[in-house]
Formats: C-alpha cells, structure tokens, sequence
C-alpha cells in the first residue's frame, strides 16, 4: 500500500493564498485539509476542498502542443518540451530581429501561476521590451500605483485591532475570500462597526451597521460628500495634516465644490445617510478602508481610489493600530523589485511603453518620477507592489496588436491568464491574436485563450512545486507551500519557462537559478535560512510591524509628505484633486445601468467551468434583475434574457432579487462552457462573456490610468430562448 504524505501548501486557486493541507497517495493528491493551526483552520473554501478534481482532471494539459491547424482552429500536434522552447526562442528572436524588441507582448496575472518571481520582467526588460499587460491593471495592481501618488506606498488594513471597516463594494463571504471574510466576522465580533456601500443588498450590506445603496459608479462623488462632512464639522486629524500633509486649502475647496445634496443626487443616496456614515467613520477610534476592486474598474477610478487614500490620511488612519499599514519590503525575502532589472531598461524603450504618454498612473512614466523618493524611504527605486506600478495599459496593447499602430506588435505570450474574456472590447482582444505571428500560452487546460496561440506549454499547480508566497509586497508576511506531488509528464513552472527561454536567447548570466528550489533559497537568504530550513521549522515567517515609520522615513513622494494635491498628477498635466466623473448616460435604448462581479462563488474569475463538481453548484450564468424592472421587461426569473450595449451582446440565464437595486444588471464575469468544444467559435467564449459588453472607446476609460468602466454602463435587457447548442443542463 502507497505511504500517505500531508504537507503544508497555500491554495493558489484564488489570489487569497489560504494556508492548507495536501494529503497525497501514490503520486496523486487525494485531499485538501484545512491548517492544523485554529488560527487558520477556518480559511478554506468549496474550491480549495475540490483542488484534486482540479488537479487530477483528465483534461489537464500535459505536454506542449504546437498548433498545425488555421490560428484558434483548436488542432494540434504534441511536441517535446526542448522542441517547444527551441522553436519558440527561435520564432521570438525573428520577430525581434524584424520589428524591434518592443514587438513582443506580455500578459499574465500571477495570481494562480505564483512562480514566475519576476523573471518575466527580468526577461522583458533585458531584451528591451516594455510592453507587460495584467489583470492586476483592473485588480490591485493599479490600486497600488495610484496609492503612491499620495503617500507613496499601498497599505494593509489592520482587521485585527480596527473599530470600522468599510466596504466599497467588496463583499467577501464564505466561498469568497474566506479569510477576508473571517477577519470581518472577527472584527465585528470584538465590536468593529461595518459601512457597506454597495448598490445591492449584499452579503455584507445585510451584517452592516449602515448601508448605502449609492447608484454603480458613483464611488467618488460619494467620498468627496465624506469629506465635505469631515472637514465642516472639523472631523479630520488636525495635527497630522499640518504636519504631514500639503494641498489641505487646495483639497478643501474642491470639496466644497460638492454640497451634500449635490452628493445626494450623483449618488441617489439620502444625504443624512451619507453624513451618519462620514461621522461614524471619521470617529471611530481607527478605522479601515480595505482595499476594494469596485474601484479600479469605474471611470473614475484614479480619483475614488486617490480619496480613499485621502480619507485614510486625513482621518489619522496612516500607520497606526487598527488602520491601515505601511509595510515596506520583507526583510526575510529578496522582493521582486530587485529581482525584475526594471533599472536594465533603457529610458526611450521605456517611453514606447503603450499608456505610456496618454494613460500613465500605472506605467514607467510615473515609476521614474517616483523613483528617487521610493529608494529613499523603501531602499529599491522600483516598487512592485502586487505586480503593478510599471504595467503598459492593455487596451492601447490590444489596438496596437491589431492594427500596427502607433507600432507593431507582433509576439504574445499569456500566462496563466485567460487574456481573451479578462480585458474590456473582447472582439477587438481577439482581433488582436488573430493578427500575430507567435503566441505562447502557459496554461493547465485549453481556454479559449489558450486555443488561439501557436505553443501552449503545459502548468504545473500549486500542489506539484514548492513555494514561498508573499502576497507580492503587499505585506510582509511569508507563508510555506510544499510540494507533495510531482507535476504530470512535462508540465512545469512559469519560471522555468523563462530562465529556458532567457538560456537558449544568449542570458544565461542573468538565470543562474536551474529550479525553483535554487530561487527559493536565494530570495530567503535574508532570512538566514533555507527553504527547508523554513519548512521544517514553520508554516509561516511574521516580520514584526513598527507603526507611524514615516516619523522616520517620510513618505515616498516628491514632497516627502501625504500629497493630498498630487504633484506627480500636475506634473503629467491631469488635474491634481479628485473629483466625480459621470460614465456615459442611460437612454430610452439602453435604459440600464450594467455592472460586471459579484463573483461566483464556485469559480475563480474564467476558471473552473470544466470542473464537474463546482459547475454542479453554480450550472450557469445568471444575470440579475430586480422584481419591477422583471415586470417591466416581461421576464421571469429562470428565463434566458439578451443583454446588450452598443458594443455586443450576451445571453445568461435570469435570476430576479429584491436585493437588486432598481435600474441595475448584474452580468457576471468570465463566462465560457468547456464542454462547447468543437461545436462553438472557441468554446462559447462570445455566449455570455462580460468582456464582449465592456468598451474600451475613451468615453469609458479613466483619464489618468485608462482602466475601463465596469460598473454602470448603459445596457438594454430582452426576453430570449436559450443557446441552442448548450446542453440541457439543470434548469436551462
Ligand atoms: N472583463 C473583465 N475582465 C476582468 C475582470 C472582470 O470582472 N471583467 N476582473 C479582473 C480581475 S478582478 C482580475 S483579478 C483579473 C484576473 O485575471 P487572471 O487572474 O489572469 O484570471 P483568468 O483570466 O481567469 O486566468 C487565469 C488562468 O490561469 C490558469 N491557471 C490556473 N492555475 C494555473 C497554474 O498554476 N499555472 C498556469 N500556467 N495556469 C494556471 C487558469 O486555467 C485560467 O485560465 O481579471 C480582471 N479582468
Ligand atoms: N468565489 C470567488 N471568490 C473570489 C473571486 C472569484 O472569482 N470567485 N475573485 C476574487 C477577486 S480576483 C476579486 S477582485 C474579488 C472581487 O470580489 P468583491 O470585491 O466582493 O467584488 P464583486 O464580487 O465584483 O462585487 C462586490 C459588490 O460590488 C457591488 N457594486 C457594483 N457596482 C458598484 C459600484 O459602482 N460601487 C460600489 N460601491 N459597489 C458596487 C455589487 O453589487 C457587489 O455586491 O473576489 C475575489 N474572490
Ligand atoms: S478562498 Fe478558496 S480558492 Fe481562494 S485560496 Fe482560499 S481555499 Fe483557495
Ligand atoms: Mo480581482
């Protein structure tokens, strides 16, 4: 009989990164545990238990495929890993040689992949390439960039200690970000108050001290009428914006620019509402404002994001207990930032980064000038924080791939990222692939994305390599994943695939680490131990906080203080306070306002559709309506309804709530069916996929990041039968 073996893993199916437990037999995982420590045995959610259909499926990729049929025909031959990595190094270095090495395009997450420790960038930036695209520019990512024009760092919310969390949007439950989810129960019980504002009556909204349904997009508005009742009633950290913060005066008047009732009427929310919720937050002894992707997916997003930052300043929230900390880098783990060579790329490849001139928050433009202040108070001049302060903008990628212009880009490689349902305009994505020469994709199953390129290298997932994850220098702690089976035939890590390649393209001098076992020992050198040092003495690594570090330090802007006027926003010529911008109007043709999320709870983002006991519990997509708007377009709740804009159009089944807000759809994200393949374009990726909807035509895009509008854009709902082609499945 096989041995039993249980190690510690962290779950990479979603982006939290639960600690827990695989028990494996006979090379093959057979159970997710939860940790063995009551700290974190909650933490687990119905995908963590199903990792072994997951990573046990029969549909796993396994070898490289190189495809022999017309691009997206779905027909391939299966090659050597050698073969792959030849042909591919060999294919890359043509396209260079004939348009330059910003020709060549990268998209990947890292959320699920994990293991790519920045190699990618390293690759990227010796070759001279800047053109590096992520989910994380609609996710987290462009939260941070945007969290260091103010205070030059992005910070964690102290859940433990805080007596107020408030919730813009983000609604995490029970099979959704557990461990946020854990934290909030926790916080409330030892008598945190809770501000939900979401326009649903949400899972959280339903726990919550005060809940304002405010209309989708109107996040900023909404802030900027919390400061008005901050700053009349004298609410605000008085000591701490003298001595630490410029553009108060400036901040002010813009704020007066927004009476209560002027937030009231943006917003549809009551405005004493809205000043009980100020109040309640601008007093509580600390308070958080965790951070939240309702926000970096609206039209106003630099801005809403900017006056969270402000709220969190003003208020005396920065680097105390119970509020919101700046961590700095780990000392214990060497960071991405000194392991991406951002330093290695040249200044005029950098300018030719897409976004770079007309959407630049997120790009190298703002990373240079906030390079000096960055190395002074965090020791790297580069912070990658959550992967995401030097990213080129995807929607200016996606229309330079497909038509040539302001250059060509001729390359892309997708890793771990379902690329083409994961950007707005998903036809133009797709046009964009088609017009290619060589696409990679890194991927564990045959996503439609993954069905259009030339190679697809097969993953490795998180139970078949080690691993030590750092949340992306968002906090310092470190936590231990082990290995415990082997990958199948050839699949094998991100970072494997990109010291090969970098090795068979002339770089070997800068990939001298042969595995990831040789990384992981090199980034924990600063640790005084070694990856099996770590696992056998712990499951985690703490790195003591020590609060108000700018005391010390300072912040890491230009001013060395909290830039309530943002220099940097001046000095690339935007407006340099924050302010409401309205998405485009509804009309008597698209008389709703659309918004994408609300997660599902058996999927992460595009994945898992294949896996028969998640699918099981979540068959379809549903969108959802309220009772009267119901009525009003003749539907009843299980139908299959046609939604559209002015720029596509999906179908999904329809679920009506009352806890909808009138005049919303809810469409949610990611939808394609697996088991459609062959018989649809792709897999049914253009059936019900949120991304077919969302536009990228600058009339929806933020000013200073270019991220699009996902919340509250004008759409039109109509009765219609369901897809012919999808199988009868439960209820459709
Ligand atoms: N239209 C639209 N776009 C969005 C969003 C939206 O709501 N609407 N949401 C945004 C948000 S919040 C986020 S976080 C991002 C998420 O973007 P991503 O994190 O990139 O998520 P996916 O696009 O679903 O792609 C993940 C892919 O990784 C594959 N995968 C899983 N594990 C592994 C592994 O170990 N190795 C490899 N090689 N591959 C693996 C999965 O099969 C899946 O196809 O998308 C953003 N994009
Ligand atoms: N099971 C599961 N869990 C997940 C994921 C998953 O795919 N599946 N994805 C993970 C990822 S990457 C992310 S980013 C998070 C996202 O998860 P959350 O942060 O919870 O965000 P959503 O689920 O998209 O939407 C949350 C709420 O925002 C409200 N909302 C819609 N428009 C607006 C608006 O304009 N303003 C405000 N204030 N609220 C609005 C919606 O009504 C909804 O209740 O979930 C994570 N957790
Ligand atoms: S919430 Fe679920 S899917 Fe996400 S890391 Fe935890 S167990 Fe895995
Ligand atoms: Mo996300």
């Amino acid at each position: 009989m096989a041995e039993k073996t249980t190690k510690h893993v962290v779950c990479t199916i979603c982006d939290i990164g639960c600690q827990l437990r695989a028990e494996a037999k006979g090379g093959q995982v057979t159970r997710i545990l939860p940790h063995e420590n009551p700290l974190l045995a909650g933490n687990i959610c119905y995908k963590g238990v199903a990792a072994p259909h997951i990573h046990n499926h029969p549909d796993r990729l396994r070898t490289p495929l190189k495809r022999v049929g017309k691009r997206g025909a779905d027909r391939w031959e299966e090659i050597s890993y050698e073969q792959a990595m030849d042909e591919i190094a060999e294919r890359l270095s043509g396209v260079i040689e004939a348009h330059g090495p910003e020709a060549f395009a990268v998209s990947t997450s890292g959320w699920n992949t994990q293991t790519t420790h920045s190699m990618d960038r390293r690759f990227m930036n010796l070759i001279g390439s800047p053109n590096w695209v992520s989910g994380v520019s609609l996710c987290a990512g462009n939260t941070a960039a945007v969290n260091r024009l103010t205070y030059g760092w992005f910070p964690m919310p102290d859940y433990m200690k805080t007596k107020c969390i408030v919730l813009f949007g983000h609604n995490p439950r029970q099979h959704s970000w557990t461990p946020i989810y854990n934290m909030i129960k926790l916080a409330q019980a030892q008598g945190a108050k809770l501000i939900v504002l979401d326009p649903r009556v949400s899972d959280q909204a339903e726990v919550s001290d005060l809940h304002l349904r405010l209309r989708s997009g109107t996040d900023a508005a909404m802030c900027l009428g919390w400061l008005k009742v901050i700053f009349d009633e004298k609410l605000y950290d008085e000591e701490f914006v003298r001595d630490w913060c410029v553009g108060f005066e400036e901040l002010k008047s813009r704020v007066d620019e927004y009476p209560l009732e002027r937030v009231e009427e943006i917003t549809g929310v009551d405005r004493e509402l809205i000043a009980a919720a100020a109040r309640m937050y601008a007093s509580a002894e600390s308070a958080v404002i965790p951070w939240t992707p309702i926000t970096d997916q609206q039209i106003s997003s630099t801005s809403a994001i900017r006056l969270h930052s402000i709220l969190r300043a003003v208020t005396g929230n920065l680097d105390v207990e119970g509020g919101e900390s700046l961590g700095g880098f780990s000392q214990n783990y060497i960071p991405e930032s000194e392991l991406g060579f951002h330093e290695r790329l040249a200044p005029e490849q950098k300018a030719k980064q897409m976004g770079y001139d007309e959407h630049p928050v997120y790009t190298y433009r703002v990373a240079e000038i906030l390079k000096e202040p960055t190395e002074k108070t965090w020791g790297y001049p580069y912070a990658d924080l959550v992967m995401g302060c030097q990213m080129a903008n995807p929607s200016d990628l996606f229309r330079a791939m497909s038509t040539g212009a302001p250059y060509p880009i001729k390359a892309f490689f997708v890793l771990g990222n379902n690329a083409l349902l994961s950007y707005p305009n998903q036809h133009q994505v797709h046009k964009a692939m088609l017009a290619q020469d060589l696409i990679v994709a890194h991927e564990i199953f045959m996503t439609p994305t993954a069905m259009l390129a030339d190679y697809v290298m097969p993953g490795d997932v998180f139970t078949e390599r080690n691993h030590v994850a750092d949340s992306w220098s968002w906090g310092t702690r470190l936590t231990l994943s082990e290995k415990v089976v082997e990958p199948p035939r050839e699949a094998s890590s991100t970072f494997q695939f990109w010291g090969d390649l970098g090795r068979r393209m002339g770089l070997a001098e800068h990939f001298p680490w042969k595995n990831l076992d040789e990384i992981l020992d090199y980034r924990l050198s600063r640790s005084g131990r070694t990856f099996s040092e770590f696992a056998g003495e712990s499951s985690m690594l703490f790195q003591e906080d020590e609060h108000k570090k700018y005391l010390k330090r300072g912040f890491a802007t230009p001013s060395g203080k909290v830039e309530l006027y943002s220099s940097v926003l001046d000095e690339l010529g935007f407006d340099p306070l924050p302010y409401h911008r309205e998405g485009p109007a509804t009309s008597a043709e698209y008389p709703y306002r659309v918004f994408t999320g609300v997660r599902d709870d058996s999927f992460f983002q595009t994945g898992q559709r294949n896996i028969e006991v998640l699918r099981r519990k979540t068959p379809l997509p549903e969108l959802f309506l309220h009772p009267k708007d119901a009525d009003r377009e003749g539907i009843e709740d299980g139908d299959w309804a046609k939604l559209e804009t002015e720029f596509g159009a999906v179908a999904a089944r329809v679920s009506v709530q009352a806890s909808m807000k009138e005049g919303h759809v809810r469409v949610p994200h990611g939808w394609w069916y697996p088991e459609l393949r062959g018989q649809e374009l792709l897999s049914g990726a253009f059936i019900s996929s949120d991304a077919v909807l969302c536009s990228d035509a600058p009339e929806f895009l933020d000013y200073e990041q270019g991220v699009p509008h996902f919340k509250g854009f004008p759409g039109r709902v109509t009765r219609t039968e369901p897809p012919e082609s999808l199988p009868r499945m439960a209820g459709n």
